[in-house]
């Protein structure tokens, strides 16, 4: 089955591709592929989707300079909460349905310490109020309110995250006209895995949801082990697409575990999408995508339908991926 979104997916990276270095993409299209590096390619990072690219290349800089893969993996995503053309990722993203931009992120470094937000408004970064939770306080999540205030004791200062090109989205939405029936393009989540030279794995991941979602609705990205999990002995996993999917199985976790239990990433990615599969019947429309990083450097990648692609970016190059998929017997 190929979708609509799998469709522009295409052609944006094919154009993506072609722009940036001809011969860059290494399209996936068959059964389990995954694409290995390893051990001597530290550092590494992979990261989702196509912004994921540009998310990568400011990760590698903190790395390529000696930094921490925490580091890497906060600034790296910092990259996609601050750009207002990414409409499912911080300032610019699609909002709920009365309009109000709320956030969730977290952040898990090779310790198995971890901090996250869920529900936050007007802050720009959630992602580094996440991690200000992990090392400021005894917690490991802040909601709503709370989690504004304790941003702002820490200096963040209040901004409008709507942006016009989001609010134009949302009004066309609500007027419900013909054009607002169309799936809106919102699966687009960051999570970034990192290891650095020192061989310390971190992972991080932030997101402004499902567009136009019920207010109060909270997602699998800042649920650790649903939108994000690392062990440090192992590997780490990151997802994206349909958070309740990804929460009713809490993937992120499953995939490690596969993982622990001798399977490369991209077959542990494999058989957690199966489980989404298997146990919770997913709507034909619904994606989730898992994004893995094994504690040795290999990389792998499964969504429920074609068109989910990572960047990776390991010594001095960065390119893009597809990711495998598993074919649903409708
Ligand atoms: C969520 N998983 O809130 C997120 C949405 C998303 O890529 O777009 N992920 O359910």
């Amino acid at each position: 089955m190929f979708t609509r979104r799998s469709f522009l997916h295409s052609s944006f990276l094919g154009t993506f591709g072609l722009t940036l270095s001809p011969g860059s993409l290494n399209i996936h299209t068959g059964k389990h592929k995954a694409v290995e590096a390893k051990m001597n390619d530290f550092p590494i990072v992979v990261s989702t989707w196509p912004h994921g690219l540009d998310a990568n290349k400011a990760a590698l800089e903190v790395l390529s300079s000696g930094g921490t893969s925490l580091d890497a993996v906060e600034k790296g995503v910092m990259v996609s909460e601050a750009d207002p053309l990414i409409t499912s990722v911080g300032y610019g993203g699609f909002p709920d349905a009365e309009g109000n931009v709320t956030l969730d992120a977290c952040i898990m470094d090779d310790k198995s310490n971890c901090g996250s937000v869920a529900y936050l408004q007007h802050i720009m970064h959630p992602i580094s109020v996440a991690r200000l939770v992990m090392e400021k306080t005894p917690h490991v999540m802040l909601a709503g309110q709370g989690a504004l205030e304790f941003a702002m004791e820490h200096g963040f200062t209040r901004e409008d995250l709507l942006t016009d090109q989001a609010r134009l989205a949302w009004e066309t939405w609500k007027s419900g006209r013909e054009e607002a029936k169309e799936p809106w393009e919102d699966h687009d989540t960051i999570g970034m895995l990192a290891i650095d030279s020192k061989g310390m794995l971190a992972g991080a991941c932030t997101t402004s949801g499902l567009a136009f979602k019920k207010p109060g609705r909270v997602g699998d990205s800042p649920i650790i082990g649903a939108g994000l999990f690392v062990d440090n002995e192992v590997g780490g996993a990151v997802a994206t697409g349909t958070g309740e999917l990804v929460m009713k199985t809490l993937g992120t976790h499953l995939v490690v575990e596969l993982m622990r239990s001798g399977m490369d990433p991209g077959k542990a990615c494999r058989e957690a999408i199966k489980r989404v599969i298997q146990k919770c019947s997913p709507a034909a429309e619904h994606q989730v995508g898992y994004l893995a990083l094994s504690s040795s450097g290999e990389i792998g990648a499964c969504s429920i339908l074609p068109g989910f692609s990572y960047a990776a970016g390991v010594g001095q190059e960065n390119y893009m991926h597809w990711s495998d998929f598993v074919e649903k017997e409708d």
